[in-house]
């Protein structure tokens, strides 16, 4: 088996989630009837201290589904640079929601002054700045953590200014475990907000949308109309319900072979990573020439049997995740070094 750096999207479900998917009672969800994706739905509403959820088959789904919840075709989104809507979801922002970008913020973050400046009059020639789009951590960022108090002034900003807010915390409890913060802490500041189970936490599938109970009897009719209303679907959410019992407090562990990593290849001659930036479980490192391309070294990782991805020409990501250990990472460095021709 390869050590697999490329996302913490290819964990595969542990022998006990497992378990708990083939003891898991189901019903068919799509009449309310799935006992084990009730429990789960509820569990995440209360963790995050909003009135319902609705399970989704993924991140993609959740975020897609929000846009069109906070909309109307035409309007404006703030979001920072990078967010994962506007660059991986196969343009489903202008596809399905008919919305345009706005981008505002530095590495993910953007402050209360930001989103002010960027909301517009309302004119009969501008765009209605509808929503304020939040992503924590913030992918192309580096896993980097939306410090709470930032977040929480542009989130009380945008409200101010008649916004709604959606979060993007597809890995959210990476945030949590990082920051300190509880959950509901970054509940309390947005109008919605989406996690995954299929990242960090090592379910096969399934992420979650959580809002008002207006807005998830919306989102449940709008899940249809994508096609990602499921039948007996508890076999999944008891994956998801195995993984908050857990696989949440152990990302810490992740965190940590993310910081021995960078550590162990910041002294690379003409590799560039900082292992200050490195806040949660992704770490992003630029070559230099003459070091060959992101895609020549990632290459040349794969004959040593390590998987990484390119996010840029020069620029790689590794991704620590439950199904690498510590001694994997280290081994994972040496072979860069390595391939890079400065073994010791
Ligand atoms: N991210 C994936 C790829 O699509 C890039 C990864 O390997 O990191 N929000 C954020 C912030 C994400 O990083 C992702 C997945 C999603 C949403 C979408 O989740 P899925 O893949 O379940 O649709």
């Amino acid at each position: 088996m390869p050590i697999d750096l490329r996302s913490d999207t290819v964990t595969r479900p542990s022998l006990g989630m497992r378990r708990a998917m083939a003891e898991a009672e189901v019903g068919d969800d799509v009449y309310g009837e799935d006992p084990t994706v009730n429990r789960l739905e509820e569990r995440c509403a209360l963790l995050f201290g909003k009135e319902g959820a609705l399970f989704v088959p993924s991140g993609t789904m959740a975020n897609q589904i929000a846009l069109r919840l906070h909309t109307r075709p035409g309007d404006e989104v703030l979001l920072a640079p990078g967010s994962h809507c506007y660059e991986y979801e196969s343009g489903g922002m202008a596809a399905n929601a008919a919305v345009q970008a706005r981008f505002i913020g530095e590495r993910g973050v953007m402050t209360a002054e930001e989103v002010a400046a960027a909301v517009r009059p309302v004119t009969d020639y501008f765009p209605r700045t509808a929503l304020l789009w939040l992503e924590n951590t913030h992918n192309v960022a580096g896993g980097r953590v939306f410090p709470l108090e930032t977040m929480r002034a542009a989130a009380a900003r945008a409200a101010g200014l008649g916004l709604q807010c959606h979060l993007d915390g597809a890995r959210i409890f990476n945030a949590c475990v990082a920051s300190g913060n509880a959950p509901a802490a970054y509940g309390a500041l947005c109008d919605s907000l989406s996690f995954c189970f299929s990242k960090g936490l090592g379910a096969p599938v399934g992420s979650i949308l959580l809002g008002t109970r207006g807005a998830i009897t919306q989102a449940r009719f709008l899940r249809r109309r994508f096609g990602g209303a499921m039948r007996q679907v508890g076999v999944l959410a008891a994956a998801a319900l195995y993984a908050l019992d857990h696989n949440v407090e152990r990302l810490v562990e992740d965190h940590a072979n993310a910081q021995a990593f960078a550590n162990a290849i910041r002294e690379l001659r003409g590799l560039r990573v900082d292992p200050q930036a490195v806040e949660t479980n992704l770490v992003l490192f630029d070559l230099d020439p003459p070091l060959p391309d992101a895609a020549t070294v990632i290459g040349l990782l794969r004959e040593k049997g390590v998987l990484v991805g390119a996010v840029g020409p020069r620029r790689i990501r590794a991704v620590t995740h439950l199904d690498v250990s510590r001694a994997e990472v280290v081994q994972a460095a040496r072979a860069l070094h390595e391939v890079l021709g400065q073994a010791t």
